[in-house]
Protein backbone atom coordinates (compact mmCIF):
# COMPACT_ATOMS: atom_id res chain seq x y z
CA UNK A 1 0.00 0.00 0.00
CA UNK A 2 1.11 3.92 -0.97
CA UNK A 3 2.36 5.81 1.75
CA UNK A 4 -0.82 6.41 3.21
CA UNK A 5 1.15 6.76 6.85
CA UNK A 6 4.68 7.55 6.04
CA UNK A 7 3.22 11.27 5.21
CA UNK A 8 2.60 11.14 8.82
CA UNK A 9 5.71 9.44 10.05
CA UNK A 10 9.13 11.33 11.04
CA UNK A 11 12.20 9.63 11.86
CA UNK A 12 14.89 11.64 13.65
CA UNK A 13 18.45 11.09 15.43
CA UNK A 14 18.59 12.53 18.61
CA UNK A 15 17.51 12.43 22.08
CA UNK A 16 14.37 12.08 22.77
CA UNK A 17 14.06 14.39 26.21
CA UNK A 18 14.59 17.16 24.08
CA UNK A 19 11.06 16.88 21.69
CA UNK A 20 8.72 19.39 22.17
CA UNK A 21 5.94 17.20 20.99
CA UNK A 22 2.69 16.39 22.93
CA UNK A 23 3.64 12.77 24.19
CA UNK A 24 6.87 11.18 24.14
CA UNK A 25 7.04 7.21 25.00
CA UNK A 26 8.92 5.84 28.01
CA UNK A 27 10.54 2.35 27.06
CA UNK A 28 9.94 1.69 30.76
CA UNK A 29 9.85 -1.51 33.13
CA UNK A 30 6.98 -3.35 34.89
CA UNK A 31 7.77 -1.06 38.19
CA UNK A 32 7.24 2.30 36.36
CA UNK A 33 9.88 3.75 38.77
CA UNK A 34 12.71 4.02 36.53
CA UNK A 35 15.77 2.54 35.20
CA UNK A 36 18.59 3.39 33.21
CA UNK A 37 18.62 3.88 29.38
CA UNK A 38 15.85 6.05 28.36
CA UNK A 39 13.86 5.25 31.16
CA UNK A 40 16.62 6.75 33.43
CA UNK A 41 16.93 10.02 30.88
CA UNK A 42 13.51 10.63 31.07
CA UNK A 43 12.93 10.83 34.53
CA UNK A 44 16.71 12.85 34.69
CA UNK A 45 14.84 15.80 32.55
CA UNK A 46 11.32 15.26 33.67
CA UNK A 47 12.21 15.54 37.29
CA UNK A 48 11.02 14.21 40.36
CA UNK A 49 7.30 14.99 40.28
CA UNK A 50 7.35 12.47 37.38
CA UNK A 51 8.76 9.55 39.85
CA UNK A 52 5.90 10.52 42.42
CA UNK A 53 3.41 10.46 39.45
CA UNK A 54 4.82 6.98 38.79
CA UNK A 55 4.18 5.73 42.30
CA UNK A 56 0.63 6.04 41.63
CA UNK A 57 -0.04 3.92 38.94
CA UNK A 58 0.87 0.39 40.39
CA UNK A 59 2.82 -0.25 37.87
CA UNK A 60 2.06 -1.80 34.05
CA UNK A 61 2.03 -5.28 32.81
CA UNK A 62 4.34 -6.04 29.53
CA UNK A 63 2.88 -4.83 25.94
CA UNK A 64 0.57 -2.13 28.02
CA UNK A 65 1.07 1.68 28.34
CA UNK A 66 0.05 3.95 31.32
CA UNK A 67 -0.02 7.70 30.68
CA UNK A 68 1.36 10.67 33.00
CA UNK A 69 2.31 14.36 32.53
CA UNK A 70 5.58 15.37 31.37
CA UNK A 71 6.81 17.76 34.04
CA UNK A 72 9.98 19.24 33.54
CA UNK A 73 9.78 17.82 30.03
CA UNK A 74 9.27 19.84 26.40
CA UNK A 75 6.87 17.37 26.25
CA UNK A 76 3.20 17.79 27.95
CA UNK A 77 2.54 13.79 28.81
CA UNK A 78 5.06 10.37 29.09
CA UNK A 79 2.97 7.29 28.10
CA UNK A 80 4.92 4.68 30.11
CA UNK A 81 5.03 1.22 28.18
CA UNK A 82 6.99 -1.78 28.96
CA UNK A 83 8.93 -3.94 25.90
CA UNK A 84 9.40 -7.28 26.53
CA UNK A 85 12.70 -8.95 27.23
CA UNK A 86 13.87 -10.98 24.07
CA UNK A 87 14.17 -14.12 25.09
CA UNK A 88 15.01 -15.60 21.96
CA UNK A 89 11.56 -15.08 20.04
CA UNK A 90 9.47 -18.03 21.09
CA UNK A 91 7.69 -16.34 24.35
CA UNK A 92 5.34 -13.92 22.53
CA UNK A 93 7.90 -11.37 22.19
CA UNK A 94 6.57 -9.77 19.10
CA UNK A 95 2.85 -9.61 20.07
CA UNK A 96 3.88 -7.63 22.96
CA UNK A 97 6.35 -5.42 21.26
CA UNK A 98 3.34 -4.86 18.84
CA UNK A 99 1.14 -4.12 21.50
CA UNK A 100 3.47 -1.69 23.13
CA UNK A 101 2.91 0.70 20.08
CA UNK A 102 -0.96 -0.20 19.95
CA UNK A 103 -1.57 0.59 23.61
CA UNK A 104 0.54 3.69 23.15
CA UNK A 105 -1.05 4.73 20.34
CA UNK A 106 -4.50 4.37 21.56
CA UNK A 107 -3.78 6.42 24.82
CA UNK A 108 -2.50 9.13 22.46
CA UNK A 109 -5.74 9.13 20.39
CA UNK A 110 -8.10 8.90 23.44
CA UNK A 111 -6.42 12.30 24.73
CA UNK A 112 -6.42 13.83 21.10
CA UNK A 113 -2.82 14.74 21.53
CA UNK A 114 -1.35 15.41 17.95
CA UNK A 115 2.56 14.32 18.14
CA UNK A 116 4.16 11.75 19.62
CA UNK A 117 7.77 10.43 19.60
CA UNK A 118 8.63 7.07 20.22
CA UNK A 119 11.84 5.35 21.13
CA UNK A 120 13.22 1.89 19.71
CA UNK A 121 11.28 0.15 22.32
CA UNK A 122 13.10 -3.18 23.72
CA UNK A 123 16.02 -2.09 21.81
CA UNK A 124 18.71 -1.69 24.51
CA UNK A 125 18.80 -3.30 27.93
CA UNK A 126 15.97 -5.48 26.97
CA UNK A 127 17.95 -7.09 23.55
CA UNK A 128 15.01 -7.03 21.06
CA UNK A 129 16.88 -7.39 17.18
CA UNK A 130 16.90 -4.11 16.18
CA UNK A 131 15.54 -5.26 12.41
CA UNK A 132 13.05 -7.14 13.66
CA UNK A 133 11.69 -4.80 16.13
CA UNK A 134 11.83 -1.68 13.62
CA UNK A 135 9.68 -3.49 11.32
CA UNK A 136 7.15 -4.13 14.20
CA UNK A 137 7.18 -0.64 15.08
CA UNK A 138 6.82 0.23 11.54
CA UNK A 139 3.84 -2.02 10.63
CA UNK A 140 1.82 -1.23 14.01
CA UNK A 141 2.11 2.39 13.54
CA UNK A 142 1.20 2.70 9.94
CA UNK A 143 -1.76 0.51 10.60
CA UNK A 144 -2.68 2.79 13.77
CA UNK A 145 -2.36 5.60 11.41
CA UNK A 146 -4.79 4.34 8.97
CA UNK A 147 -7.19 3.37 11.16
CA UNK A 148 -7.22 7.04 13.35
CA UNK A 149 -6.70 10.61 12.79
CA UNK A 150 -5.14 10.94 15.86
CA UNK A 151 -2.39 11.10 16.64
CA UNK A 152 -1.59 13.58 13.96
CA UNK A 153 2.25 12.97 13.53
CA UNK A 154 4.58 10.36 14.73
CA UNK A 155 8.17 10.42 15.54
CA UNK A 156 10.27 7.94 15.12
CA UNK A 157 13.32 8.88 17.54
CA UNK A 158 17.04 7.04 17.32
CA UNK A 159 19.41 7.82 19.22
CA UNK A 160 22.09 6.35 17.01
CA UNK A 161 22.86 6.36 13.54
CA UNK A 162 22.71 2.76 13.49
CA UNK A 163 19.31 2.50 14.53
CA UNK A 164 18.36 5.68 12.25
CA UNK A 165 19.57 3.69 8.86
CA UNK A 166 17.55 0.38 10.22
CA UNK A 167 14.44 2.62 10.19
CA UNK A 168 15.09 4.42 7.13
CA UNK A 169 15.06 1.06 5.52
CA UNK A 170 12.05 -0.37 7.00
CA UNK A 171 10.27 2.80 6.39
CA UNK A 172 11.18 2.57 2.72
CA UNK A 173 9.71 -0.79 2.63
CA UNK A 174 6.50 0.44 4.20
CA UNK A 175 6.56 3.28 1.69
CA UNK A 176 6.95 0.24 -1.41
CA UNK A 177 4.17 -1.65 0.13
CA UNK A 178 7.18 -4.24 1.22
CA UNK A 179 5.50 -4.23 4.82
N1 LIG B 1 16.53 9.26 23.41
C1 LIG B 1 16.12 8.34 22.50
N2 LIG B 1 16.46 7.04 22.55
C2 LIG B 1 17.25 6.64 23.58
C3 LIG B 1 17.71 7.53 24.58
C4 LIG B 1 17.31 8.90 24.47
N3 LIG B 1 17.69 9.82 25.37
N4 LIG B 1 18.48 6.83 25.47
C5 LIG B 1 18.51 5.55 25.02
N5 LIG B 1 17.77 5.44 23.89
P1 LIG B 1 16.52 1.04 26.60
P2 LIG B 1 14.64 -1.24 26.68
C6 LIG B 1 17.52 4.26 23.05
O1 LIG B 1 17.60 0.18 27.16
O2 LIG B 1 15.55 -2.05 25.84
C7 LIG B 1 15.53 0.62 31.43
O3 LIG B 1 16.41 0.42 32.49
C8 LIG B 1 18.50 3.10 23.13
O4 LIG B 1 19.64 3.37 22.33
O5 LIG B 1 16.35 2.39 27.18
O6 LIG B 1 13.17 -1.21 26.36
C9 LIG B 1 14.08 0.44 31.82
O7 LIG B 1 13.83 0.84 33.14
C10 LIG B 1 17.65 1.97 22.57
O8 LIG B 1 17.66 2.02 21.13
O9 LIG B 1 15.06 0.30 26.78
C11 LIG B 1 13.88 -1.03 31.65
O10 LIG B 1 14.33 -1.76 32.78
C12 LIG B 1 16.22 2.32 23.02
O11 LIG B 1 16.30 3.68 23.46
C13 LIG B 1 14.76 -1.38 30.48
O12 LIG B 1 15.77 -0.36 30.44
C14 LIG B 1 15.69 1.46 24.15
O13 LIG B 1 16.74 1.12 25.03
C15 LIG B 1 14.00 -1.30 29.18
O14 LIG B 1 14.84 -1.75 28.15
Amino acid sequence: MASACNDRIELILGDITRLEVDAIVNAANQSLLGGGGVDGAIHRAAGPDLLEECRKLNGCRTGEAKITGGHQLRAKYVIHTVGPVWGGGTRGEAALLASCYRTSLALAAERQLQSVAFPAISCGVYGYPWRDAAMIAVREVCAFLKENPEPQKVIFCCFDHEMFEIYQGTLADADAGRI
